[in-house]
């Protein structure tokens, strides 16, 4: 056997010493802009993050209301592929088809159904608004709109929503074709609307201008209203029916792929490799993983890949390293790997981008993430807290949560992602179902997230996550110090005062 001559370690043994900030560096000035698919030197990616943050290949993550608020923030989702190719496919022509302001067409309800219909559909499709249309599409005449005052309403149980719905089926105001954001953002304060429909001559449904969205779109104005623009999405597929479940990807519009896998360090992911770039050359974008080690990044550089990630047995819902024996320290897992990553580039001449997927529990895990190396993260529990995420908001005695569940788990039995060339099934557990505190929107907290990345890089004197990795001074800490790092040796008033109850 060969052993490691270090243990490995986490992210949470580790901490940054502060380097030399110029008066330039400050938060507003840095720029998170980061490669996610591989290139030549001298060249740039076709794909580029502005935001390296990315969401999971999971059934209670990435689907495609979560993908558009992500995209929306500068990241990217990978849509989860354990389910079937038409409905992950359905979900990727969801976003794709989403324009800022535009509801895709399965918002549409008939004149004809009834309110609970109307609130089944906002709550499936996690939309605050839903048009009524004379033919339930999209195309149809636009006839009424039914919108939720706030966004959370359409997230409470149907019940509630009946009593707090005020109008089920507010007057028409629509702004024609051609109409300034301005004009239709005084419409949408004065009025106290949530969307406005913005309507062609001939009556038809083009757009909505969202008012819980326009301050992300101030800018845009001009964009916002003649706008080609689409949102970029990732898509998940596996070693087993890629054959078909790509080529449906593509056709709904998929931007780039990703081999989600336990285990990337295997003859079939180079043989789905093999195969994309036979069928479709390296017009295709595609990732792979996991690895934890140099030779595993090597082996899948090699085999083609796009970009690699990284991490074995970190994720917050994982029991693979209980049940299997397998995985390392995510910490000493990216460092190793990016060393590997660097070493290609300068053998090679081709940058080949990694993740670092799982395990990452603080904010400041994702600074860490990117000072050993990491091009972007990738994660899972972060995002399941959110309103966006596809899982039910349940009230626990009195805390509101989400609930989290792994692929390897038996509620997702996605059995692709651990196959090893068996059964066509998930033999035992290596993932388990739970719940996440719920945390609110995922704008918000992926600001605040990132304001605090940036004032990290700050004060490790960088303005970009390239220079931050060139910087940064990285300390093992000792368990003593991590307690220090903590409040110690006062007692919180929280806890003061819930004592004395
Ligand atoms: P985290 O962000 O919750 O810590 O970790 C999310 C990552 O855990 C996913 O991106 C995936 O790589 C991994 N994962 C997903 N399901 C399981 C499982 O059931 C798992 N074991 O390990």
């Amino acid at each position: 056997a060969f052993y490691f001559k270090e243990p490995c370690h986490t992210f949470n043994e580790y901490l940054l010493v502060p380097g030399y900030s110029s008066s330039e560096c400050t938060p507003d000035n840095v720029s998170l802009k980061t490669p996610l698919t591989k290139f030549r030197k001298g060249e740039q990616p076709d794909i580029t993050l502005n935001i390296p943050m990315t969401s999971s290949i999971m059934q209670s993550v990435s689907n495609d209301t979560l993908a558009v608020a992500l995209a929306k923030e500068g990241g990217l989702s990978f849509i989860y592929g354990s389910q079937s190719i038409e409905a992950e496919a359905a979900m990727v022509g969801r976003v794709k088809a989403y324009k800022a302001g535009f509801v895709p067409s399965d918002s549409n309800i008939k004149p004809d159904q009834t309110l609970a219909d109307i609130l089944e559909l906002k709550k499936k499709t996690g939309h605050s608004t839903v048009a009524v249309t004379d033919d339930g599409t999209g195309t149809g005449k636009l006839l009424g709109v039914v919108t939720s005052r706030d966004y959370r309403i359409s997230r409470m149980p149907v019940e509630t929503q009946v009593h707090t719905f005020m109008t089920p089926i507010e007057k028409v105001i629509s702004a024609p074709m051609g109409a300034t954001l301005s004009e239709c953002n005084d419409i949408i304060w004065e009025k106290k609307l949530n969307a406005l429909p913005v309507l062609d001559q001939d009556g038809r449904l083009h757009y909505f201008v969202f008012r819980k969205d326009y301050s992300a779109h101030k800018e845009n104005a001009s964009e916002l209203l003649d706008d080609k623009k689409r949102y970029m999405v990732g898509a998940g597929i596996n070693t087993r029916d890629y054959k078909e479940r790509i080529p449906a990807l593509l056709e709904a519009g998929a931007d780039v792929l990703c081999i989600d896998s336990s285990e990337g360090y295997s003859d079939w992911q180079k043989m789905t490799l093999s195969w994309v770039r036979e069928q479709y050359g390296d017009s295709v974008k595609i990732g792979a993983g996991n690895v934890v080690d140099g030779d595993g990044f090597r082996f899948l550089a090699d085999a083609g890949v796009d970009f690699v990630k990284i991490g074995i047995g970190g994720g917050s819902i994982c029991i693979t390293r209980e049940t299997k024996g397998i995985g390392r320290g995510q910490a000493t897992a990216v460092i190793e790997v990016a060393q590997a990553r660097d070493e290609y580039y300068k053998e090679t001449g081709v940058y080949v981008p990694i993740c670092s997927d799982g395990g990452i529990v603080y904010d400041h895990h994702l600074t860490l993430a990117l000072a050993m190396g990491a091009d972007f993260v990738m994660l899972g529990r972060y995002f399941s807290r959110f309103d966006e995420s596809p899982t039910n908001k349940v009230n626990i005695n009195g805390q509101y949560m989400k609930e989290y569940w792994g692929e390897g788990s038996n509620r997702a039995r996605n059995w692709q992602r651990y196959d090893q060339g068996g059964a066509k099934k998930l033999s035992f557990e290596e993932g388990v179902d739970s719940y996440v505190p719920y945390a609110g929107s995922l704008k918000d907290n992926v600001q605040t997230t990132l304001y605090k990345v940036k004032s990290t890089m700050c004060n490790c004197g960088a303005l970009t996550i390239r220079e931050l990795q060139q910087k940064a001074k990285l300390t093992l800490v000792s368990s003593t110090s991590i307690v220090e790092g903590g409040a110690h040796d006062v007692l919180l008033k929280d806890s003061v005062n819930n004592q004395s109850k």
